[in-house]
């Protein structure tokens, strides 16, 4: 990819606002301002990072647009480059015809995640950090934006480039020894290293028990309604929705397919999926929808099993108990506005009683499963937290390494093997910053980044 051509894209999302910003980057930045924007002060010269009131105008000098304009002078910008923003009226046939007017003064549009790619390659961000200003603008949660916020304000960076420093170091004093005869090793350091290690591994556990929150807060935790026929699922889920999604009626298994609706529970993305009332039936179509609630089951992060507890327990309900009781799972004895008569002593998730009708408990079911989800990491402005794939798999590969360190270096092993598996420590690591990630990758992380960001 060029990095070096001035390029342009609008910054704010396609559709009515009241502005828009369209932003430029690269060589071209200041000269863009010079051509077509007419301040209504004209400065001697153009300050950085100061906003000028005035009118872009095309090249017969017709105003297109009145503006607010903004010249950042590298390297203190986004891109590390120098930037130009343009903050319009919103309308698409303005930016459409800024765009245009610059494209033919043979400026480029910047393709998906540029800008973001170009503070990246210009040290502006690391590989995490760019990963996560994605994360950022797509937060569906209050909780998931400031693990994202603080993965962009570089708290997975500084721990990673942390761990980075002391494997240098060992890397260091290995590479220095090497020209020792093996039995002149100072013994000292040999075991104080394998401390340090240790120490690292430990710290690296505590970094991958968080993964399971992580990425229910990045992408969503699923949570699977599940219960015998008339238990309540549908109920539940509409009166969590607040609307009438799901259809309810006093038949048994009413729901026949799965039903799945995004929301926020406790602060924290779900995705809430009705099923159909788990019995064995005869009728093909409801069989078909258990097959589909039971194949659900082991993707779902929790189960809910719902048991109406204004009704004595029966073999449907311990069917459905044992569909579910591998998964992590929790007790929602529903109806509780009916005298409550079901004995769930058969059930060993933890549960409370709810009523959908009238809406008790309900808040404190949220909070359980948010307590559930979470399981004691809260997102703050400080904590480091792993919620994507690509980074728990590279720090566990970097653990491996590490793991084989500790025992080369108590089996005595030769300097060649240890120091081989510092590097390899060091290069999965590398991939979490984007030091040694390979060109493909980068291109698949950046190619699902907007355009304009
Ligand atoms: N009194 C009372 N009735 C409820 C409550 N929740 C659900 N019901 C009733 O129980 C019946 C079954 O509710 P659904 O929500 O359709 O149950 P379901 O588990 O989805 O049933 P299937 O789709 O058939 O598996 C309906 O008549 C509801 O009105 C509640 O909290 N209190
Ligand atoms: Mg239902």
């Amino acid at each position: 990819m060029i990095l070096n051509d001035t390029i342009i894209a609008p910054a704010t999302a396609v559709g009515g606002g009241g502005i828009a910003v369209v932003r430029v980057s690269g060589p071209r930045a200041l000269e863009c301002l010079q051509l077509f924007f007419r301040p209504t002060r004209k400065p001697g010269k153009y300050r950085s990072h100061q906003l000028y009131h005035g009118h872009l105008v095309d090249r017969q000098g017709d105003h297109l647009d009145e503006v607010l304009a903004v010249f950042m002078a590298a390297p203190n910008t986004y891109t590390r480059q120098d930037v130009v923003e343009f903050h319009c009226h919103g309308s698409q046939q303005i930016v459409k015809s800024i765009l245009t007017l610059f494209l033919e003064e043979g400026l480029r549009l910047a393709s998906p995640g540029e800008f973001t790619y170009r503070a990246f390659i210009n040290g502006r961000l690391d590989l995490s950090q760019a990963e996560a200003v994605a994360h950022l603008i797509h937060a569906k949660s209050d909780s998931s934006r400031k693990l994202a916020l603080s993965q962009v304000e570089g708290q997975l960076s500084k721990f990673i480039f942390g761990i980075t420093e002391k494997l240098r170091g060992i890397q260091v004093l290995f590479e220095a020894w090497m020209d020792f005869p093996e039995e002149d090793l100072p013994a000292d350091n040999l075991s104080e290293i394998g401390r340090d290690v240790c120490g690292i591994i430990s710290k690296i556990d505590q970094i991958t028990d968080t993964y399971r929150c992580g990425r229910v807060l990045l992408e969503g935790a699923s949570i699977l309604l599940v219960g015998r026929p008339n238990a309540g699922k549908s109920s539940l889920l509409n009166r969590l929705l607040g609307e009438e999604r799901a259809i309810v009626t006093d038949v048994p298994g009413t729901t026949r397919d799965l039903l799945e609706e995004g929301m926020t529970i406790g602060g924290l993305p779900v995705r809430l999926i009705d099923t159909a009332g788990l019995r064995q039936s005869d009728d093909p179509v409801e069989a078909e929808g258990v097959r589909r609630a039971k194949k659900k089951i082991d993707q779902a992060d929790l189960v809910l099993l719902l048991v109406d507890g204004s009704k004595p327990v029966d073999e449907q309900d311990l069917f459905a108990y044992h569909a579910c009781s591998k998964n992590k799972g929790f007790l929602v004895k529903t109806k509780s506005d009916l005298p409550m008569v079901a004995d769930t002593s058969f059930c060993e998730f933890p549960g409370i009683g709810v009523s959908s009708k009238t809406g008790a408990g309900l808040e404190l079911l949220q909070q359980e499963i948010a307590q559930i989800l979470l399981a004691g990491h809260f997102p703050s402005a400080e904590s480091v937290m792993l919620a994507e794939q690509r980074h728990f798999d590279a720090i566990i590969a970097c653990r491996n390494n590490l793991c084989l360190l500790t025992s080369g270096l108590k089996e005595g092993l030769f300097l060649e093997f240890l120091a081989f598996e510092v590097r390899e420590a060091l290069h999965h690591l590398g991939q979490i910053s984007g030091q040694t990630t390979t060109d493909s990758v980068l291109e698949k992380i950046f190619s699902k980044f907007c355009i304009g960001k």
